[in-house]
């Protein structure tokens, strides 16, 4: 049984559905090698424009799979070589949608924080409690919650190990939007349709350049924005588009 199901729910969409059920979708080793071979074929695929990662109505991800844990050393976690899954998604050129209901905690909350936007249902739940477990986040849990949410209201989650509501994380910036829970996936998937319309050379440029420029000087950020906006000049998707502006058309994309 795949641990990671795929659907094409629209044009250039793909769906991803986290398929651990009875364990909360915990992130299994498993688990994480099918979603980094997925993520690396999408990664090849001009079929693919934008991707919704999404779990089940109870759990987004509840984090690494802590039965995977309780009896290793760092040898073997280092052995393990974890990142290698990561950065598959972390390096995904196609923006990611997460659709998030029930819980995203641990790793399942760093898993919403690789995705460019994050759609919540009203339920959901987002924490780090690796603190209560004698570890702490290993996949940017500490990096990424602060660039999102500001140190003190992360280091407060981080280290008592509470959680946020989705409403909560919504006024802290950690998360686009907030759904009904029955509207969480739709919502994502209206939103990666929306992408996937666009120009795909302007929808990956933009991506990069925001990731890259955030934790450059803003000087050296700025010069890469100009850089990438010139580039994209050269594109004839941005001479149809023009013109088709002009012209009161529909435009027709080559993504070249
Ligand atoms: N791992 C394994 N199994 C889990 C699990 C998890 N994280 N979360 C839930 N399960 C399993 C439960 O053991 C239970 O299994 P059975 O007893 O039925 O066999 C089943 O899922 C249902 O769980 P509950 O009965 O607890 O369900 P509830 O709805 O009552 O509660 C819950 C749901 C999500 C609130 C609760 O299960 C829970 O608190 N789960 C643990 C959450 C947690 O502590 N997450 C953090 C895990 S540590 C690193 C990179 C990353 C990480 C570390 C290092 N490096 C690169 C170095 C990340 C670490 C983590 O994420």
């Amino acid at each position: 049984m795949s641990l990671v199901l795929e659907e094409r729910p629209a044009p250039y969409v793909v769906l991803l559905r986290l398929n651990r059920p009875e364990a909360r979708n915990a992130l299994s080793p498993e688990l994480r090698g099918e979603l980094r071979a997925k993520f690396l074929a999408m990664a090849e695929d001009p079929e693919v424009r934008a991707i919704v990662l999404t779990g089940d109505q109870k759990a987004f991800a509840a984090g690494a799979d802590i039965r995977s844990m309780v009896s290793i050393g760092p040898g073997e976690m280092m052995r393990r070589n974890d990142d290698l899954n990561w950065s598959a998604i972390r390096h995904s050129p196609k923006p990611i949608i997460a659709a998030v209901n029930g819980y995203a905690l641990g790793g399942g909350c760093e898993l919403a924080m690789h995705a460019d936007i994050i759609v919540a249902g009203e339920g959901a739940t987002f924490g780090q409690p690796e603190v209560k477990l004698g570890i702490m986040p290993g996949a940017g849990g500490t990096q990424r919650l602060a660039r999102a949410i500001g140190r003190y209201r992360a280091m407060l989650m981080l280290l008592t190990g509470s959680s946020m509501s989705a409403r909560e994380a919504y006024e802290a910036g950690l998360v686009s939007l907030v759904t009904p829970d029955d509207d969480t996936v739709a919502r994502a998937i209206a939103i990666a349709t929306t992408i996937a319309a666009m120009p795909p050379l302007a929808v990956a440029e933009i991506k990069q350049v925001l990731h890259a420029g955030l934790d450059a000087p803003l000087d050296t950020a700025l010069m890469l924005e100009r850089r990438a906006a010139y580039l994209l000049f050269d594109s004839e998707d941005k001479r149809e588009a023009m013109t088709a502006f002009l012209e009161k058309r529909k435009p027709v994309l080559s993504g070249r």
